[in-house]
């Protein structure tokens, strides 16, 4: 049996989750709060002080990507072919700037502060708006669609899907899902997987007032 420790939010730990649900392994969801990770961490029970953690009969797995590439082996979405596998975990490690953009404001306790600086990351300068460009130009000039140019999904697509798209949930102050609406190209993109019938499966059980609702077909559609 493995077992994701993680706070209930997509975050860090989605793509990991769709990999374990696709994988058909005996997988725990297990869902943790703020007391919870102190006492973990103080036990000595996270690698590097952070969840996710993927707990297994060899030991604690830490890092989402390391997790990743681990569930997504499991689940057939680790190409086979070494270029297409390096494209993939070549993407994967590409996108950690993204992430980046907005690490500075989770520390912030003022939360209009926190929106001001959240709406210049994804502002016309804003580091967070040029990594939006940035991936909206590898999708599109991708052969196949998929992130990394796979022949098919890949966990690239995985960790771009969820990563990208659960920042504009609501769960975040000071960004919003209009901000995709600025980027065609990511929105077929979040067509094509969305609608994969791999995913459609996996968010069969979420509506439109759920956390997990930019997931679902035509999330960003201009309704
Ligand atoms: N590079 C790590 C970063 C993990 C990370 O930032 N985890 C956050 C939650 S999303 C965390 O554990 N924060 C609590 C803390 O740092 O005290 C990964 O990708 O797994």
């Amino acid at each position: 049996m493995l077992r994701l420790v993680y706070f209930p939010s997509p975050g860090r730990a989605e793509a990991i989750r769709i990999a374990l649900s696709l994988s058909g392994v005996d997988w725990e969801d297990v869902s943790i709060d703020g007391a919870s990770f102190q006492a973990m961490k103080e036990a000595g029970q996270l690698p590097w002080g952070m969840v996710p953690v993927l707990q297994t009969p060899d030991g604690a797995i830490a890092e989402s990507s390391a997790i990743l590439r681990y569930a997504g082996r499991m689940a057939g979405l680790v190409p086979e072919d070494p270029y297409q596998c390096a494209k993939a975990d070549e993407f994967i490690d590409g996108m950690e700037p993204l992430s980046k953009a907005l690490d500075s404001t989770f520390g912030i306790p003022d939360v209009d502060e926190r929106i001001r600086l959240r709406k210049e990351v994804f502002g016309p300068r804003g580091k967070g708006s040029r990594n939006l460009l940035l991936l909206e130009r590898k999708v599109t000039e991708s052969e196949t669609g998929w992130a990394a140019g796979t022949d098919d999904m890949s966990i690239a697509d995985l960790k771009l899907f969820t990563g990208l798209f659960g920042l504009f949930s609501g769960n975040y102050d000071g960004i919003d899902a209009s901000v995709v609406s600025g980027y065609p190209g990511l929105i077929d993109y979040h067509g094509k997987v969305s609608t994969d019938p791999r995913i459609l499966a996996h968010y069969a059980d979420v509506g439109d007032g759920d956390i997990r609702w930019t997931f679902l077909p035509g999330a960003f559609e201009v309704r």
